[in-house]
């Protein structure tokens, strides 16, 4: 009835054990990871932008205030790590990438995005990621500013992925005509990071 543990205590929490990627366990917790160390930043943010450039019409970069004054979404949605833990109804909230995209008028070659964060850290998704119901820009979880382990003042949200392709303390996307691994992808990670495929190496 069950195909694993972790399933039955998904049923036991009440939720449908289907909603649990294989493979994946539950957790109440939100567990940080990521390479390096948590960027420092003025509490003000200044000097601080986001852009966007690469095939795109107009490249775009905005201050911390501009962004912060587009409006914002909320999205519920499940997030599942690689190393298996998974966590359900996160509330994100941020800028969805829809807001963006009419600024910049991407060009028909921009079929694929690489999210750019501090430290050289990027990741890559097909553009189509970005307008999935859920991905946003997020500057809040449950309610509050991001924590700076989770990524403030900017992570990426990329649903219905591994959680490694949303990238915390973003500064850009740069839309492509060509695919690129990113930083996780060039250590062996799978580039498609499909939960519900196991994607999870690629080899
Ligand atoms: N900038 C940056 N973002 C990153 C990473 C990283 O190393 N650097 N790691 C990714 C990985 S592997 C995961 S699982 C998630 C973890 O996000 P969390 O710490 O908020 O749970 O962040 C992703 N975003
Ligand atoms: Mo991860």
């Amino acid at each position: 009835m069950f195909r694993s543990r972790a399933e039955r205590k998904v049923a036991d929490a009440g939720y449908d054990p289907a909603r649990l990627p294989p493979g994946q366990y539950l957790t109440d917790k939100w567990p940080v990871l990521h390479a390096g160390d948590v960027p420092e930043y003025p509490a003000d943010l200044a000097g601080w932008s986001f852009s966007v450039f690469g095939e795109v019409e107009q490249p775009l970069e905005l201050s911390w205030a501009e962004l912060d004054a587009l409006p914002k979404e909320t999205v519920v949605q499940d997030i599942h790590c690689v190393t298996r833990w998974s966590r359900f109804d996160a509330e994100l909230s941020g800028i969805p990438w829809s807001a963006i995209r009419e600024r910049v008028s991407p060009l028909p070659s921009a079929r694929f995005a690489i999210a750019h964060a501090e430290a050289g850290f990027t990741s890559n998704v097909p553009a189509a990621a970005l307008e999935l119901e859920g991905a946003l820009l997020a500057t809040h979880a449950d309610g509050e500013p991001l924590t700076g382990e989770h990524g403030w003042p900017l992570r990426l949200v990329v649903p219905r992925r591994y959680f490694w392709k949303s990238a915390k303390w973003l500064r850009a996307i740069e839309l492509r005509a060509t695919d690129a691994p990113g930083f996780w992808e060039r250590y062996g990670y799978h580039n498609d990071a499909d939960p519900w495929e196991e994607q999870r190496y690629g080899f």
